[in-house]
């Protein structure tokens, strides 16, 4: 049987210090995943054959990370009935916000679960597809509560250094 996992994918090495965030997420929750460079407009052939074996291998969410104009979520929400989360990576003279529009706004019917731009976004991709597994997984559910609760008191804790 396969084994599940999350795809992310990137267009571009130049994404890679942003989806760390999204890699350290996934960590984390010792979730299995597999990183990739693969382009919707560079390798668009590479990326449709990569995207039909992974699903094929148990690939149960794709997250895709792109810049400028910013179509390989919706690319690979083309191919996939999976999951599709998407990044919009801050670069270029936009700094995300051209790739925000280009992976939000998608037809009806092909959706993309498009987070914020840059390492916020990314760090909520990783969040968001822990959420999705944790749906048919009740261990990593109870881990996902738990690092919430972890980050509730946190602020809480910020909040009584500001007291004292
Ligand atoms: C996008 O173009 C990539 O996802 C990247 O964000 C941006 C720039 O790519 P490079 O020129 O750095 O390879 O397709």
């Amino acid at each position: 049987m396969s084994k599940p996992f999350v795809a992310v994918l990137m267009g571009s090495d130049s994404d890679l210090p942003t989806m760390q965030a999204t890699l350290d997420v996934l960590r984390t929750f010792e979730i299995d995943f597999e990183a990739k460079v693969t382009s919707a407009h560079r390798t668009p052939a590479a990326t449709h054959a990569y995207v039909t074996d992974a699903e094929a291998r148990g690939c149960k969410v794709f997250i895709c990370a792109a810049g400028l104009a910013a179509h390989l979520a919706g690319a690979v929400a083309g191919i996939t009935t999976r999951p599709v989360i998407g990044v919009p990576v801050d670069c270029g003279p936009l700094q995300g916000h051209d790739a925000l529009l280009s992976t939000v706004m998608m037809p009806g019917g092909v959706p993309v679960a498009t987070v914020a731009i840059g390492s916020a976004g990314a760090k909520n991709a990783g969040y968001l597809a822990a959420q999705m597994l944790a749906v048919g997984d009740d261990a990593l559910a109870v881990a996902v509560k738990e690092e919430r609760a972890k980050s509730a008191e946190a602020v809480q804790a910020k909040d009584a250094a500001l007291q004292a």
